[in-house]
């Protein structure tokens, strides 16, 4: 336990991306760190999309995914977790929107909405995003009871066409150590 453990846990999804070196290997290497810090499980990944860079558009293809997990940590031990496997796997922040080793953004996580200076709670921009919203319709199950599935559906619709996005690999989880994709 540390002072971001809770007694109960609850579900949460978060978004990665990865546009320099390696991107499918370092996703997975993403992956498998997350799954080996001792108070998060992935539970289930989307499959992986290439996707055309928003915001600052002069930069490399991304490859996008998304992935639920278990944890008993509160937000800020899962970010900081996040933010550490961000580091470990050599991101260095330049230019903002800019091109990324890796980058895990923590979307929406079960009962919790935040809004301070370090993290704002659902994501702020998952609805103008079709490279998380994409990824999220793989794995958000429909009878999700606050209605993410529904949310992530109508702001498909509303983006359609206009993101430039393919399938890249399909994927489904059994464990990190064997990644099943074909
Ligand atoms: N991330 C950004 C900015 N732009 N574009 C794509 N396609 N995929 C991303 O993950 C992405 C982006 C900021 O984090
Ligand atoms: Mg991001
Ligand atoms: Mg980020």
């Amino acid at each position: 336990m540390n002072a971001h453990s809770t007694s109960e846990s609850s579900e949460a999804y978060i978004a990665l991306g990865a546009n320099l070196g390696d991107r499918e290997d370092t996703l997975m290497e993403a992956l498998r760190r997350l799954d080996e810090s001792p108070e998060i499980t992935v539970l289930y990944c989307s499959n992986i999309y290439e996707t055309e860079p928003v915001g600052y558009v002069d930069q490399p293809l991304f490859l996008n995914m998304a992935v639920r997990v278990r944890t008993n940590l509160d937000p800020y031990g899962l970010l900081h977790v996040m933010q550490q496997i961000e580091k470990e796997l050599g991101r260095v922040r330049h230019i903002r929107w800019g091109p990324r080793t890796v980058d895990l953004d923590l979307i929406w996580m079960e009962g919790q909405e935040e809004n301070t200076e370090e993290l704002i709670l659902p994501h702020p921009r998952m609805e103008e995003r079709l490279f998380v919203l994409v990824p999220l319709k793989d794995i958000v199950p429909a009878d999700e009871p606050s209605g993410l599935r529904t949310k992530v559906l109508a702001a498909m619709e509303r983006l359609d066409g206009k993101e430039g996005l393919q399938l890249w690999k399909t994927y489904s989880w059994h464990s990190v150590s064997a990644p099943s994709a074909n």
